[in-house]
């Protein structure tokens, strides 16, 4: 018989809680370490660094905070800043929970409210309420034997995860009582109970901490805090079987010394660049705060504001016909009621949601200046045509566009029903163009042939292509006049960019005006529609338009 081999494939396990992580630091065979960190973004580097668990450290959130290690912040708000660090973080937390914040009873909330928040565990250290920093003054008096085992205990009954762990500190050596002391207290505070046990020094060397570990015999985990012996190398702690070392306030102080050195850097030279390289960067924070994360879920979970299509002028003629008033810029920027007539072309735009803007500009191009619009040249505008510099654009043809000329006025409702117009290249086509300027000879006009004349019956509006556009179409057959603007789809787009380049490929680009452009497409079977408007419009050629300009506002 064969072997069946299994495809059953593993189920994939849910990470262990944070207090069973803790607990397993604890209990390994290795020698683990805990990282100092005092709020969410030091718990974030720590954890980056590769720390498999935090120390909370009573003094370095104390100093983070501006007071003293002396329970000057209360417990609630310790609780605060740890459940930034947890939230921040997926390693867990030992927290330096001082003395219990009073007696069993604080002890007993403040467990409760540490598991509620995802904390591993808590140290608490065999002294009074309110505590003193260990390294301050000599022979603190310490708490008696049995009330703190009392706390203990009722820590222990307490948590609200069976692996949540409660670390005894043991004092007695700092306070001048002895080995003996120290042994007999962590032994008491086993019995209570204890996860670990905690012994503090504050000699230079290790010979105690080494003396104790030897003593113990490993009955139960050992934690150290090796701050005045950091000289010792970590393989001495190692070989005494030491359970976890705690590298208890080194983010705190390289921070302080950090932000030191910069703060009066930045003083004495009233200057940012001698710091800009040795601080970190700017996306550095965003990196660390998870913004990309943000990004997705908006994504995920934020309406879509579908923004609307990119825009592109062609404003680089000077309008000679304007004589005086283009002398100092195009007719673009011509003054119509007190504002150019490109923001107000801008405006429009904006207003259909339209926030890409592209203008090309040629004549005087550097007084075509106005903010958040995007600019290219066509430097070549005394001997192009429009062509050749909706070519200069070229970059921004993709997607969809809306292309118009940059002298041209139109009522607002012209552009949505043309953005929403079906076809991939359509030109808004003026049915009443004969109405629009007695003397048909006073403008230069796009005359355009659709596959059908305007009608006005309401249910007559399917789609009408573009047959012919000219300057020179044969009246009888033009049914509207172009007015400078279309609109292009993705596809259309592209379809324009590739004709832009075949012609550039001929030679044909430079003189031809969009006419041609237009022509050529047709005559290529591309997409090209009408949408009839009737009147609303004007283009600003000459001083009698620039009159109706200021009329039609
Ligand atoms: C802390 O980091 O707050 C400690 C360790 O309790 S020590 O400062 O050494 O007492
Ligand atoms: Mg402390």
């Amino acid at each position: 018989m064969r072997a069946i081999k299994s495809e059953t494939t593993p189920i994939p396990q849910p990470a262990p809680s944070k207090f069973r992580q803790l607990r397993e630091l604890l209990v390994s065979a290795e020698t683990e370490f805990l990282m100092e960190a005092h709020n969410g973004i030091s718990a974030k580097i720590a954890e980056e660094s590769g720390f498999k668990g935090i120390w909370a450290s009573g003094l370095s959130i104390s100093a983070a905070l501006g007071v003293r290690d002396s329970n000057e912040a209360s417990w609630t708000q310790v609780l605060e800043v740890l459940e930034f660090m947890a939230d921040a973080t997926k390693i867990p937390i030992l927290v330096d929970g001082d003395t219990g914040y009073g007696n069993f009873n604080n002890m007993r909330r403040a467990v409760q409210k540490l598991c509620q928040r995802g904390i591993g565990g808590i140290c608490i250290e065999d002294k009074l309420f309110p505590k003193t920093n260990s390294f301050i003054g000599e022979g603190q008096p310490l708490a008696d034997i049995d009330e703190f085992c009392g706390k203990i205990k009722a820590g222990k009954d307490s948590q609200e995860d069976p692996d949540f762990s409660i670390v005894a500190r043991v004092e007695a050596l700092i306070s001048g009582w002895g080995m003996e002391e120290a042994l007999k207290r962590a032994e008491a505070y086993r019995k209570a109970g204890a996860d670990g046990i905690l012994i503090h020094s504050k000699r230079r060397d290790a010979q105690e901490i080494l003396t104790f570990l030897k003593e113990w015999a490993n009955r139960s985990p050992v934690v150290i805090v090796p701050t005045t012996y950091y000289k010792t190398p970590t393989q001495e702690f190692r070989d005494a079987k030491t359970s976890v070392v705690i590298w208890a306030n080194h983010n705190i102080r390289a921070s302080i010394a950090a932000m030191r050195e910069v703060s009066r850097r930045i003083q004495r030279e009233q200057y940012l660049g001698g710091v800009e390289d040795e601080i970190a960067t700017v996306d550095d924070i965003f990196r660390l705060a998870e913004n990309d994360e943000l990004a997705q879920a908006e994504k995920r979970y934020l309406p879509t504001t579908k923004s609307g299509p990119r825009a592109i002028i062609l404003a680089a003629s000077r309008g000679n016909e304007l004589g005086g008033l283009t002398e100092h810029h195009p007719k673009c920027m011509i003054d119509i009621r007190g504002q150019p007539l490109l923001r107000r072309m801008v405006s429009t735009l904006n207003e259909e949601k339209i926030r890409e803007i592209a203008v090309v500009r040629g004549y005087k191009k550097e007084t075509v200046n106005l903010p958040s619009i995007d600019y290219v040249d066509n430097d070549r505008y005394m001997v192009t045509g429009e062509a050749a510099t909706l070519a200069c654009a070229e970059k921004f043809l993709k997607g969809e566009c809306v292309l118009s000329y940059g002298d041209i006025l139109f009522r607002h409702y012209i552009l949505p029903l043309l953005i929403e117009s079906e076809g991939d290249i359509v030109l808004a086509v003026d049915a009443l163009w004969r109405e629009r300027d007695p003397d048909p000879h006073s403008h230069v006009r796009d005359l355009v042939q659709g596959s059908r004349a305007f009608k006005t019956h309401y249910l007559d509006d399917g789609p009408v292509t573009v047959q012919r556009i000219g300057r020179d179409l044969d009246e009888d057959n033009v049914h509207g006049e172009w007015i400078g603007l279309a609109k292009l789809s993705a596809k259309g787009a592209e379809r324009v960019k590739a004709e832009l380049a075949a012609m550039r490929a001929e030679g044909s680009l430079d003189r031809a005006d969009l006419n041609m452009l237009f022509s050529r497409l047709v005559a290529g079977s591309a997409d090209v529609r009408v949408l009839y408007v009737t009147g609303h419009w004007l283009d600003v050629d000459n001083a009698t338009d620039l009159e109706n300009a200021q009329k039609f506002l």
